[in-house]
């Protein structure tokens, strides 16, 4: 393996390696363009998605006690998927009845209150988000261990 890209690398020459090189490049930041228009082909062409865009996003939940991202922001109609890849179990909440700190359960106005129960690991919970704006949520066993995340809901 090291022979060959020794002999590679001998062989052709430098501008020539480095315009391939370019061209390479190139065709990597143009895939990921024809992949999306393909999908929203395929969307439109299909018919049977009536939410347009919706998307599944997932959070990790980890045996570091983290929410993995722990903010992001999604658009109204977008499930977020929480999914436990440790041992250890978590919950993913929003209800500042069950919270320590109140800081840590913020809803936006007309929103419900929301609870996975206990997660154990390998498993998921998901919940579609119906009202725009700004939540904070927690970990029920972690709340004081700092296990909280943000996510911002766009119209
Ligand atoms: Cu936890």
């Amino acid at each position: 393996m090291a022979k060959s890209t020794f002999k590679l690398e001998r062989v052709i020459p430098r501008r020539t390696f480095l315009q391939r090189s370019g061209l390479l490049a190139l065709g990597v930041a143009v895939l990921p363009v024809l992949q999306a228009c393909g999908r929203n082909t395929t969307e439109r062409d299909g018919g049977t998605d009536t939410a347009g865009d919706a998307q599944n996003v997932t959070v990790e939940m980890n045996d570091e006690l983290k929410f993995v991202p722990d903010k992001l922001t999604v658009k109204v109609g977008d499930t977020v998927s929480w999914h436990n890849v440790g041992t250890i179990p978590h919950t993913a909440t929003d209800d500042p009845v069950k919270a320590f700190d109140p800081a840590h359960a913020k809803l936006p106005a007309g929103a419900e209150p929301w609870d996975s129960g206990i997660v154990e690991g390998g498993k998921s919970w998901s919940y579609a988000f119906a009202t725009p704006g700004e939540y904070t949520y927690f970990c029920i066993p972690h709340e004081a261990a700092g296990m909280v995340g943000q996510i911002t809901v766009t119209e």
